[in-house]
């Protein structure tokens, strides 16, 4: 016996014989009348192979995985623009740099660097900062990330570096992660890193947002002007919204609650009409300060104070479309550092040479074909021209009968090379044996690694103990854990005596260094992001209300919070919402479980004194408010949610960044108090290892 399989609930969605609706083909373009069942014999019986459709749909489904990306793998891209608010004709002759106001569109990929594609988004981690710009004279890959410096001078050692911070061969894990032995063992093997530690033990590595992040070239690169002269440029992007990240503890929490903490963020934020935006920053300089500054240009693991070389403002990036379609754009998308336009080259940094030949090769391997360019978030967006033909996949051949250079075939000869428009490589002179030497100008790996230290405020250098304690606690080899510390002696003895101490490990002498720390570098403020201005402008305020809550107290918070440009999102007992104090009824975004206050930047909480009994009751309730204090953030309650305040623990301990809303005239004041993002003296009372 057979009956005929419900096509749904009756609903517009799944009627088939509708006018309205497009009719579901195969991918040949053959209507299909059946998708809910196999061609079979009989209504038991075997299946048939001549089932095209099946077949057809099974078989493209099997394939429709592509490799994912061997570092970066876990990448948002977004649409935008950059605008030239500077003309830079003196220094380089790149057609986007020429025209203050010309636009030139991008598409930005932001990314965590060890993590598979399906990891979270707040791993302790790089974040990557690639910037496609579909220039007028070609595409120009600007592939950087959110720390200006690398771990590695050499190209040679990236492979190493990886292979130690992805999961370890045997077992598979850790995921996302360089808090295990392999990585440890790596760079305390490699003094060049402990830079870049002093970086990725930083708050920078766990940023609140991809908004609230700075974007660096690393490299030195080359601008070309008109007249072949050369000047170098380090690329710097600074977010308008200033710069903000996580504490540990919240990033733990929030990977639990929000895997997508940081996509959904920057959705969010272009959906509803707030694109975030960065200024793209230089710092250009000659042959003569590369030749006298203290350490090498071409030295990735360097930076070149902003003291030394001030960063010179020359446009801004918009970001204000969100994709299509992820796997066509986000996924698809290839950047390649060796796209560069006339203009613009590459300097002799041999990190950036090799990166050169990588990207283009993992193109390859990743989206299995050389016409790449091709797909749509690759094609340059100018006039192309030229013989490349045929291939996989190949959907744009040239034209006509001549597919070769030189041809006799005049005006129908296709292409030439213009000496004047064409890219021409800056003709430096280079002269030298052959050789696999360092420089020796490479050579001292600690002093801008203390610089950095003793530029953070003393809330920032704790964390970067508390982090080292932490990565170095997962550790389980102890000749590991010393070998960090014996070189963490020679950027700070009381960096490397906290992490000590925080092992319970017996100081170890301090590593050989390959050639002797400089004299002290001053610090160098932009190195800190707490030092900086802060603001509530963007962020995210959590409101918990129960039944009864006060209606006019809730609608002048959210217009203080409009007001401000912040966002809110309201946290419920119920997803149904609450009803206020007025009857009216308030829906919310989230139930108290799926809403917890590390979701936040600020919480306010607004009870009755029976919804306040409540959530006493409430485990997540009681969360929501410890998490907030633990984490220093500004807290807003009415006098009815002490009860709750005292259950989680903190009533005892209530601060000036704990504020009481008594009557609607206090909302103001308390989102005008939010801006200051955390109130920092808390955590010396909420964390022993202070
Ligand atoms: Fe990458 N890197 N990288 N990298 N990198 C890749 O290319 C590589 C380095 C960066 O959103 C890969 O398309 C080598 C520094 C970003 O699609 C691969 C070396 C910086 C992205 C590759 C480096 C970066 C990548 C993997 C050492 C900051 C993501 C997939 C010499 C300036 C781009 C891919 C996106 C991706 C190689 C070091 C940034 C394998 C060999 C330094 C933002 O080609």
């Amino acid at each position: 016996m057979s009956y005929a399989q419900p096509q749904g609930d009756g609903g517009e969605t799944h009627q088939t014989a509708n006018d309205e609706v497009e009719t579901l083909t195969t991918q040949q373009g053959i209507p299909v009348s059946d998708d809910q069942n196999t061609l079979r014999i009989g209504a038991r019986g075997p299946s048939l192979i001549e089932d095209f459709h099946f077949r057809e749909k099974i078989f493209h489904f099997d394939h429709e995985r592509i490799p994912e990306r061997v570092v970066h793998a876990r990448g948002f891209g977004v649409h935008g623009y950059f605008e030239l608010t500077k003309s830079l004709a003196d220094v380089t002759r790149a057609d986007l740099f020429q025209r203050v106001g010309d636009q030139t569109p991008v598409f930005v990929r932001f990314s965590t660097v060890a993590g598979s594609k399906g990891s979270a988004d707040l791993a302790r981690d790089v974040r990557g900062f690639a910037v496609k710009f579909y220039t007028q004279e070609g595409n120009w890959d600007l592939v950087g990330n959110n720390i200006p410096v690398f771990f590695i001078q050499d190209a040679i050692k990236f492979p190493d570096l990886i292979h130690a911070a992805k999961p370890e061969p045997d077992r598979g894990f850790p995921q996302a992660q360089t808090a295990h032995d392999n990585f440890w063992d790596f760079v305390s093997l490699s003094p060049e890193s402990f830079h870049m530690i002093m970086w990725i033990m930083s708050d920078r590595a766990i940023p609140r947002s991809f908004r609230f992040m700075e974007g660096f070239g690393v490299h030195s690169f080359r601008f070309v002007n008109a007249e072949g002269k050369s000047t170098f440029v380090k690329f710097h992007w600074k977010p308008k919204l200033g710069l903000q990240s996580v504490l540990w503890n919240e990033a733990v929490k929030i990977n639990g609650a929000d895997p997508d903490f940081h996509r959904r963020d920057l959705w969010d934020a272009i959906k509803g009409g707030d694109f975030p935006e960065w200024e793209l920053g230089l710092q250009l300089f000659d042959e003569e300060f590369a030749d006298t500054f203290e350490f090498d240009i071409l030295d990735s693991t360097k930076i070149i104070p902003e003291e030394q070389i001030p960063v010179q403002i020359v446009g801004r990036l918009v970001l204000d479309r969100t994709v299509d379609n992820f796997f066509a754009e986000t996924e698809q998308v290839a950047f390649c550092t060796q796209n560069i336009v006339p203009g613009i080259d590459f300097s002799d940094d041999p990190l950036l040479q090799g990166r050169n030949f990588s990207y283009l090769d993992t193109q390859l391997k990743r989206l299995g074909s050389p016409n790449f360019t091709h797909i749509p978030v690759n094609a340059p967006r100018c006039p192309m021209a030229h013989f490349q033909q045929d291939g996989h996949m190949a959907m744009k051949n040239p034209k006509g009968r001549v597919n070769y250079e030189p041809n006799s075939w005049g005006s129908l000869g296709g292409p030439r090379e213009n000496p004047e428009r064409g890219f021409t490589s800056f003709p430096e002179e280079v002269a030298g044996p052959k050789t696999r030497l360092r420089s020796e100008s490479f050579a001292d790996h600690y002093s801008q690694a203390r610089q950095f230290l003793i530029s953070q405020t003393p809330i920032e250098r704790k964390h970067i103990g508390d982090a080292l304690v932490f990565e170095l606690s997962k550790c389980e080899r102890p000749d590991v854990r010393s070998r960090v510390v014996s070189h963490l002696l020679n950027i700070d003895v009381a960096l490397a005596t906290r992490v000590a101490d925080g092992l319970r490990l017996e100081m170890p002498d301090p590593a050989k260094a390959a050639r002797p720390t400089r004299q002290e570098l001053p610090p160098s403020a932009p190195l800190s992001i707490l030092a900086r201005p802060k603001s509530f402008t963007g962020r995210k305020l959590g409101i918990l209300v129960t039944d009864g809550a006060d209606a006019k107290l809730l609608k002048a918070l959210i217009q203080a919070v409009e007001k401000i440009g912040a966002v809110y999102e309201i946290v419920a007992p119920h997803i149904g919402g609450v009803v206020l104090d007025d009857g009216a009824m308030q829906s919310a975004a989230q139930k108290i479980d799926g809403g917890p206050s590390v979701l936040y930047d600020a919480v306010a909480i607004l009870t009755s004194e029976t919804g306040a009994a409540d959530l006493v009751a409430d485990a997540a309730a009681r969360d929501f408010a410890s998490d907030a204090f633990a984490h220093c953030k500004f807290i807003g309650f009415t006098e009815s949610a002490l009860p709750l305040l005292e259950k989680a623990g903190v009533a005892d301990a209530l601060d000036e960044a704990c504020i009481r809303l008594a009557s609607v005239k206090d909302a103001a004041a308390f989102i005008a108090a939010c801006a200051e993002l955390r109130y920092w003296p808390r955590e010396l009372t909420v964390d022993l290892d202070a």
